[in-house]
């Protein structure tokens, strides 16, 4: 697909900022699809076939940015398969794409290759909320990540290796930040003031 028929905005934030609960009210009602790189590694690691099911498994449990290749990759082939879907081939495509990238050779790389993002939806959170959070989540989740230990090192990775990809954009005025310290509605209610000035 051309650049031209799509477009990007990314969506970061720490774990359990609350990026997927958010992308589902924009998805509701801005007519987004939503891509999250963390549900289309965790569905490629339960995928038999696959020959990175083992190494996703070890990245996510430690909490590390699985290779770049495999992440921009699977993006790529879901946002072919949206845009070839469709039956007006010329309209524009929105796509939220969310916790990714984050790391700085991912967003330089997908930047480059496949769209440069309209801008980023920043979900600012305080560490011990995020914590109480996911610790929560954890209960039913059967995510193999929502485990005290694995949250450490999430965390450890967010702040080391995903803030300098916020910060980037942040120099190029591309960052759209809102606090996520709040309930889900509020969160939300400033999430679309805040798109209604990004021209949403
Ligand atoms: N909740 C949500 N909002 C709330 C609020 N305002 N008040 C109170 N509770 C709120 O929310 C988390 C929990 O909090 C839920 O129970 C929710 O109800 C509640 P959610 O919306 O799920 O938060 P989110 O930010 O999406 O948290 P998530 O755990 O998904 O964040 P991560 O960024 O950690 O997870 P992701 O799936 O993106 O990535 C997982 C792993 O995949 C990474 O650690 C990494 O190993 C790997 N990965 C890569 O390697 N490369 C990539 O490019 C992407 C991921
Ligand atoms: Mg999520």
């Amino acid at each position: 697909f051309s650049p031209d028929h799509i477009s990007v905005v990314y969506v970061l934030g720490g774990p359990g900022a609350g990026k997927g609960t958010q992308c589902a009210n924009l998805v509701r009602d801005y007519g987004f699809k939503h891509l999250s790189a963390g549900d289309l590694l965790r569905a490629e690691q339960d995928r038999p076939e696959s020959q990175f099911g083992s190494m996703i498994k070890e990245y996510i449990a430690d909490g590390k940015i699985v290779p770049m290749e495999v992440t921009v990759q699977l993006l790529e082939n879901a946002m072919t398969e949206e845009v070839n879907g469709q039956k007006e081939q010329s309209t524009v495509r929105r796509f939220l794409i969310d916790g990714f990238p984050r790391q700085m050779d991912q967003a330089l790389k997908f930047e480059e290759s496949v769209c440069p993002s309209q801008f980023t939806l920043f979900f600012d959170c305080p560490e011990d909320l995020m914590q109480e959070r996911l610790i929560n989540r954890g209960k039913t989740s059967g995510r193999a990540d929502d485990n005290a230990e694995s949250i450490k090192k999430r965390f450890r990775t967010f702040v080391e290796t995903s803030m300098p990809v916020v910060d980037h954009f942040e120099k190029q005025g591309k960052v759209v930040k809102v606090s996520a310290a709040k309930s889900p509605e509020e969160i939300y209610a400033e999430v679309k003031k805040r798109m209604g000035e990004r021209g949403f």
